[in-house]
């Protein structure tokens, strides 16, 4: 045969060993997954630190995917199977739309690009500078983030502005908790590669990386579509102190409910608050001691 799944490995961009889903065609080995209950694939290219998406497959000569350069490709498909295996293990949902639609990962996009974004189609990590940011793909929950930005914008439909904005921020990082849940730090993988302990966000400290966790705080501007990586903060504690409470394997059933039944693309912080309470409501029971948590917990940052 000339073409076919392979297994290959390699090393992600903080150096870790990765088992690959790869394919193999007149040999050339490929970072395309076909092992998926999907309809498409999973596939990683790159932009070869231009701007053009999705760019050419990454490639490899052997199917050790071992070379320094090669972390953030390694890391960008490894990262996306975990994102993809949670949804459709998790919550049933297969792919961002829930129709088995192809993944695709485009890494070194740009120079020193210190961001990393979901574009309507497809997830693109830029290189980080080096200082500020490692390759940002080889950050699970930053990974998580941006696809579920991807789901959000397939159910809720949040508007990134202002409240809903936030709402749509907050979920990104939730999720990113989920799949990432050793910690309540989101990006610290490769956020500031030189120091130690530090990262983009925190679930359970917002004002450690100047976001408000009270409406109190609440920060009224018009920049960064009106404040939406700031007063996130306000709903990403509401889901600390929620987690925190009830343990995550509930709160991942409510969170998901409210994100794909509930929430619509006007949605406030006090309809996110009612469309939790409804969702667990429908799993525990109104007045249940999960209800009654999440009640709690927006009370404690000041959302009714
Ligand atoms: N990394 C940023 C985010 O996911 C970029 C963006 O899409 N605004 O929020
Ligand atoms: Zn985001
Ligand atoms: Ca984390």
């Amino acid at each position: 045969v000339t073409a076919s799944a392979t297994s290959g490995y390699g090393y992600g961009v903080n150096g870790g060993y990765k088992a690959l889903n790869t394919y193999y065609s007149s040999g050339t080995y490929y970072l395309y997954d076909v092992t998926k209950p999907m309809s498409g694939v999973i596939r990683t290219t790159t932009a070869k630190n231009g701007t053009s998406i999705p760019g050419w497959y990454s490639v490899d000569s052997n199917n050790a995917w071992t070379a320094y350069s090669q972390g953030a490709d390694v890391d960008a498909h490894y990262n996306a199977g975990k994102v993809y295996d949670y949804y459709y293990n998790t919550h049933n949902r297969n792919s961002y739309d829930n129709s088995g639609s192809t993944l695709t990962s485009t890494v070194h996009y740009g120079s020193n690009y210190n961001n990393a974004f979901w574009n309507g189609s497809q997830m693109v990590y830029g290189d980080g500078d080096g200082s500020t940011f490692a390759p940002l793909s080889g950050a699970l929950d930053v990974v998580a983030h941006e696809l579920t930005h991807a789901v959000t914008e397939r159910t809720a439909g949040l508007q990134y502005q202002y409240q809903s904005g936030a709402l749509n921020e907050s979920m990104s990082d939730v999720f990113g908790y989920f799949l990432d849940s050793g910690d309540w730090l989101m990006g610290e993988d490769v956020y500031t590669p030189g120091v130690g302990g530090d990262a983009l966000r925190s679930l359970s400290n917002p004002e450690a990386y100047g976001q408000p966790s009270h409406m109190n705080d609440y920060v009224n501007t018009s920049s960064d579509n009106g404040g939406v990586h700031t007063n996130s903060g306000i709903p990403n504690k509401a889901g600390y102190l929620t987690i925190s409470s009830i343990g995550k394997s509930a709160a991942e059933k409510i969170y998901y409910r409210a994100l794909t039944v509930y929430l619509t693309p006007t949605s406030d912080f006090s309809d996110a608050r009612a469309a939790l309470l409804q969702s667990a409501a429908d799993y525990y029971g109104s007045g249940s001691s999960t209800y009654n948590a999440v009640a709690n917990a927006w009370n404690q940052v000041g959302v009714y």
